[in-house]
């Protein structure tokens, strides 16, 4: 398989850290570089008209796009270690947790849509940077309430090992201290990080450790 990846895209480091959890290595990896437009060049739309990464080709032919239906095709392909609970309200409570972040705060503050904000609606760049705070802690707050006051949140975000929920959490917290958002106000998240990042399958997914960080 090849990964169509990019160091700091966040859906990318979803689908890196559900390769590491599930000891899959995609024979091949290619850099799209998304600060220089790679997601818009020809060859790559061919291959996911969204121009979005992340991609996974399959030797079969196919080519997965969307982190999360890649995450769950590693998930029923490699079943162990489980990234869903066995029990349906455990699954729907760890989707909604992923979905709430790959949903309702990433899209918001997607490269394609801060480069709008500033090319073509003309924002200024305080203004940008305002829209990508607001959007991350009215996105952080709920989820902050959430885990910190459901028994289901253990060591990870749900029970104590890790799920969809921490797969889709830990890049959108790296996002967000990239863009130097305050964090202080969610330490249940925090928590939750440091807890994934101690283990070798997220630490190694981190963008400052791909080959093509800059
Ligand atoms: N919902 C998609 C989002 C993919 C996405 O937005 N990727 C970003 C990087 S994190 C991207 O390729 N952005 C390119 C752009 O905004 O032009 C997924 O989960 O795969």
């Amino acid at each position: 398989m090849r990964l169509y990846d990019y160091f700091r895209s966040s859906a990318a480091y979803r689908v890196r850290i559900a390769l590491n959890l599930k000891g899959v290595a995609p024979d091949e990896r290619t850099f799209v570089h998304l600060r220089m437009g790679g997601q818009r060049a020809q060859d790559y739309l061919a291959l996911n008209p969204q121009g979005l990464v992340p991609a996974l080709a399959l030797d079969e032919g196919a080519v997965l796009t969307q982190s999360l239906a890649i995450v769950e095709y590693l998930d029923e392909t490699h079943p162990e270690p489980p990234l869903l609970p066995a029990d349906p309200i455990g699954r729907a409570r760890v989707r909604a947790i992923a979905l709430s972040i790959a949903c309702d705060i990433h899209p918001l503050d997607n490269l394609r849509v801060l480069n709008y904000l500033i090319g073509t609606l003309g924002v200024a760049r305080e203004q940008k940077d305002g829209w990508y705070k607001y959007w991350v802690d009215v996105g952080f707050e709920a989820l902050e309430k959430k885990l910190a006051q459901e028994r289901e949140t253990g060591v990870f975000c749900h029970g104590n090992e890790p799920t969809l929920a921490d797969v889709c959490l830990v890049p959108q917290i790296a996002n967000a201290r990239r863009f130097g958002i305050d964090l202080s106000p969610y330490p249940t998240l925090t928590r939750i990080e440091a807890a994934c990042l101690a283990l070798p399958a997220f630490a190694a997914a981190a963008p400052e450790r791909q080959p093509d960080a800059e």
